[in-house]
């Protein structure tokens, strides 16, 4: 296919920016993948990952062997540039925007007539308008879309990323893309970049329209789990089996009530709302409502493992799972990471903790001596209560036989 795009330089080579330029080198382009992290680039260049994605590994290691990726510290010249850093949120929920600040100052120097920028990560409404302003005020020799719109030198549009952790290289394909030009060419060329390596379809959009689309998807998530999470305690409170009541309910043709857990982690769902709230606060109860119900959901489950603990006279509790959702290693925001360390602070016997993708307890456990890392046979010989924070694999298929006679705080419903 013939485009006029041979060489792009993704900047932000984390768990999106990654495959994204990975993705793009398998399909022909040269891709450079930026980062200020040197020894992910060092890794990078010996055609190694330092992030845990399937297939990514592969991938990268090709794409580097055949020359088409390579990592550095720094952009150069390209025909297209995508910024896929973090957009977190600093105190009192503030969109934290200096990592795509520093990006677009990062490029604008390099920066010529025809160029192309993108940003993908998760922003607030109106951040990609803002990135055009600052690459203006570096660059006052040439024209931007929010000044001249389609006769701009520059083009720029947000597409964001919506791959689940887990699945990226397929979603990342296969997925339809919204893509939202700061003018109809901006979006254009944008989804004409994206159809090199995308087979889903692009829907062109406005990039403030793109922004809002982004954030409603995982707000969408949010206020639904949070949904779920509030029927989980009311069940608690009755008695009841909430997903026995959920999976009834969902009987019904027009009911699809998602599931309850320990709280919402990950750096996306838990984090993109506050964008949307910081913007409106004013107008979205509901959306800062389900925050709250789920970021209040850990400390619920640390009061329940701790009352079992209280009535089976336990020395030891064995907590399994630490990451923010299963077969993953990422911990980021994760709400088993709360309630582990929170149960071990406040436990006066041992903490037997389970997680199969790390070597190592985590920071939030430092100073915490009853805490360890356990084995899973070992910890459940060893503990008299056992909380289920992650539904991973090891733990869904585990003989139930092994927990009988101990209080058990399942809060997947995976051993119903
Ligand atoms: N969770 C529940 N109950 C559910 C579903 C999820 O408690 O029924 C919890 C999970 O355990 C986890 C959190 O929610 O702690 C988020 O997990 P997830 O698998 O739903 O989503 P993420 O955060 O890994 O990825 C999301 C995805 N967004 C949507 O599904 C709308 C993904 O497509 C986005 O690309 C990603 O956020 C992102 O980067 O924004």
């Amino acid at each position: 296919m013939a485009t006029d795009f041979e060489k792009i330089c993704v900047i932000g080579l984390g768990y999106v920016g990654l495959p994204t330029a990975a993705v793009f080198a398998s399909r022909g382009l040269s891709v450079l993948g930026v980062d200020t992290n040197a020894a992910a680039v060092d890794l990078i260049n010996q055609g190694k990952v330092h992030i845990v994605e399937p297939d990514l590994d592969i991938l990268v290691n090709g794409a580097v062997t055949m020359g088409k990726l390579v990592a550095a510290a720094k952009p150069e010249a390209a025909d297209a540039f995508i910024i896929a850093v973090p957009t977190p949120f600093g105190d009192g929920h503030k969109p934290d925007l200096s990592h795509v600040q520093a990006a677009a100052r990062s490029i604008a120097p390099v920066l010529a007539p025809g160029s192309l920028v993108i940003v993908e990560s998760t922003c607030p409404v109106g951040t990609t308008a803002q990135v055009s302003q600052w690459l203006a005020d570096d660059r006052p020799d040439l024209s931007f879309p929010h000044q001249v719109s389609d006769d701009a030198q520059v083009n720029i549009a947000h597409s964001p990323e919506r791959v689940l952790p887990g699945r990226v290289l397929l979603e990342l394909v296969r997925n339809d893309r919204v893509v939202g030009g700061l003018s109809q060419t901006c979006a254009r060329r944008t989804a004409a970049l994206y159809k090199i390596a995308v087979e889903g379809e692009c829907h062109l959009t406005t990039a403030a329209t793109a922004e809002l689309v982004k954030l409603s998807e995982n707000a969408f998530r949010d206020v639904n789990i949070a949904f779920a999470n509030e029927l989980s305690l009311i069940a608690d409170k009755m008695d009841i089996n909430v997903w026995d009541a959920i999976d009834l309910a969902n009987r019904h043709p027009r009911v699809n009530i998602l599931q309850p857990g320990p709280g919402v982690g990950g750096h996306c769902i838990a984090v993109d709302p506050w964008f949307i709230a910081h913007s409106a606060p004013e107008i979205s109860p509901l959306i800062q409502a389900a925050r709250g119900v789920n970021d209040g959901k850990p400390s619920h489950v640390v009061g329940k493992i701790l009352q079992a603990a209280e009535a089976a006279g336990a020395d030891t509790i064995a907590c399994l799972g630490l990451s923010y959702k299963a077969d993953i290693d990422d911990m980021r925001e994760s709400p088993a990471l709360t309630i582990a360390a929170a149960v071990a602070s406040k436990f006066r016997g041992q903490v037997v903790i389970v997680e199969p993708h790390t070597d190592d307890l985590p920071a939030a456990f430092a100073g915490l001596k009853n805490a360890s890392l356990y084995p899973l046979a070992a910890a459940l010989e060893k503990a008299q209560v056992v909380a289920l924070l992650v539904d991973h694999r090891d733990f869904r298929e585990l003989d139930r036989e092994r927990l009988s006679g101990k209080a058990v705080i399942d809060t997947r419903g995976i051993w119903r």
